[in-house]
């Protein structure tokens, strides 16, 4: 059985552990520095495994000794903006997490897949794949998934058909400069113009590049986990499967779509040993442009985390 550890058990790890379980797809490790808490949540889920019936075994533990051997890392460590905390001060923060975690779980999982989930993704993905010295391919990053998630989401409320019918992606990073593929988004192949006004779609897609800060004012107190639990949980299935989706995740661009150096949502076909390619698309003028201005604002905090990093 497929073993996945997941570093960081508040919202969306303990959501991500309780999907792996529920669709029996691997047994799962959960860490955490908050003591006790990924043992009660871990302890939590495994009674309601007498209830759901699913045989996974699920561990919490403080120590990355319990994590030995997994086939994929997810990373969620790390905090969320506070009041009156810069993003600067939240870059260097979650960056300082991130590395310490990355080290520490590549030392007993030299041949995992790593999965990043800590915001500001691209760069978080970026400076994990540095830190583990692992091929760009194992690697990735979500946020393309869920980004893409809400936009269909946004589709199928706005259409009134149903969501298994929508496809649509959303590339780029993972904030506002987001790129979501209106042309390419389709209720069963019959593209959204058909049912939908070009006004009616841009309302969407500046709903979904906005899709975090919505639930995040709804919410108050912490981001959404629903729904980015679910979107990790697709790309662990892809990978442990061998499935061959083609989904969009972060992952590091080596001239596709001319960028280069930096991680960022594109199409990417997911299986057993991780990336295995990026898709490259025809994409119009202004999507391309798009995707430039959103590589240049992740590399501009590519340098800036480097440069907080080295301050430390
Ligand atoms: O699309 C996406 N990529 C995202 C990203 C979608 C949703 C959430 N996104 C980001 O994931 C969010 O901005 C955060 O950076 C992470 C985790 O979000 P979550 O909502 O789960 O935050 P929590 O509930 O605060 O959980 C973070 C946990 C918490 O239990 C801390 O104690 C733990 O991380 N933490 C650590 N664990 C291990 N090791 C260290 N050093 C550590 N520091 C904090």
């Amino acid at each position: 059985m497929s073993k996945v550890t997941v570093v960081g058990s508040g919202f969306v790890g303990a959501t991500v552990a309780q999907y792996l379980a529920d669709k029996d797809i691997s047994d799962v490790c959960l860490v955490d520095v908050v003591e006790g808490m990924p043992q009660g949540k871990s302890l939590d889920m495994m009674q309601a495994a007498a209830v759901h019936g699913f045989d996974r075994k699920m561990v919490g533990a403080n120590d990355y000794a319990a994590t030995k051997g997994s086939d994929i890392v997810v990373i969620t460590a790390g905090i969320a903006r506070k009041p009156g905390m810069s993003r600067d001060d939240l870059l260097k923060t979650n960056a300082n997490i991130v590395q310490q975690v990355a080290k520490e779980t590549i030392k007993y999982s030299p041949d995992a897949i790593f999965i990043v989930v800590t915001n500001p993704l691209d760069v978080m993905t970026y400076l994990t794949w540095k830190t583990t010295k692992l091929p760009a391919s194992r690697v990735i990053g979500m946020a393309g998934v869920l980004d893409s998630a809400r936009f269909q989401a946004f589709i199928a409320m706005e259409t009134g058909f149903s969501v298994q019918d929508v496809r649509a992606m959303v590339l780029g990073g993972h904030g506002d400069l987001m790129v979501p593929l209106t042309r390419c988004a389709t209720v069963n192949g019959i593209p959204i113009a058909n049912f939908l006004s070009q006004e009616k779609i841009d309302e969407m897609v500046k709903r979904t590049q906005n899709g975090g800060a919505e639930i995040v004012s709804l919410l108050k107190t912490g981001s959404a986990y629903y729904a980015p639990g679910s979107s990790v949980v697709q790309m662990v299935e892809a990978i442990l499967k061998d499935q061959n989706r083609l989904l969009p995740c972060a992952v590091l661009a080596d001239g596709e779509y001319g960028l280069k150096d930096v991680y960022i949502g594109l199409p990417t076909v997911l299986g057993r040993e991780g990336v295995k390619r990026i898709v490259e698309l025809k994409l119009e003028k202004e999507e391309a442009e798009s995707l430039k201005k959103s590589a240049d604002s992740i590399k501009e905090n590519i340098d800036l985390m480097n440069k907080l990093l080295v301050a430390v």
